[in-house]
């Protein structure tokens, strides 16, 4: 079977504010692997397909302004359970509703600026990969840690 993966983004508020090194952390400490990462300002067109799911809610343009505003870390982090075990180190949506612990309850406020972003299911986690990073574009490598981290 194909291993998981999750498509995370630091958003421009977060890449601004310096937190890129604060979230990459996270992920890495929790003992996911790292398959892919790059620094860009997206254009208009990949951030609308990006969220295409949402183009009919009120604040989807302000969303995509946002989201083209500046560079973002996009990222690939594989793992068993990653979707889901990401969401919740990410926590949710409204910044002010997530819980003390996760990225967005420690660091954002808002949830028009809540610094980061993580695919909502496996088959997304393909779908934003493929459209970040191009299909087969991320790298497979084996971490030396895997045994440990993994019986
Ligand atoms: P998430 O990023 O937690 O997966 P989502 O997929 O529902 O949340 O929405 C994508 C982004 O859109 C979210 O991170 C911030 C923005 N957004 C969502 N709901 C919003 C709202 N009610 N007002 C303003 N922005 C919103
Ligand atoms: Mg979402």
């Amino acid at each position: 079977v194909r291993a998981e993966i999750s498509y995370i983004m630091v958003k421009p508020d977060g890449v601004q504010r310096g937190l890129v090194g604060e979230i990459v952390g996270r992920f890495e400490r929790k003992g996911f692997t790292l398959r892919g990462l790059k620094l860009f300002t997206p254009g208009k067109e990949l951030a609308e397909e990006h969220y295409k799911d949402l183009s009919q809610k009120p604040f989807f343009k302000d969303l995509v302004d946002y989201i083209t505003s500046g560079p973002v870390v996009a990222m690939v982090w594989e793992g068993d359970g990653v979707v889901k075990s990401a969401r919740k180190l990410i926590g949710s949506t409204n910044p002010l509703e997530a819980e003390p612990g996760t990225i967005r309850g420690d660091l954002a406020v808002q949830t028009g600026r809540n610094v980061v972003h993580g695919s909502d299911s496996p088959e997304n986690g393909e779908r934003e990969t493929a459209l970040w990073f191009g299909s087969g574009s991320v790298e497979q490598w084996q971490p030396a840690l895997a045994p440990w981290l993994r019986e």
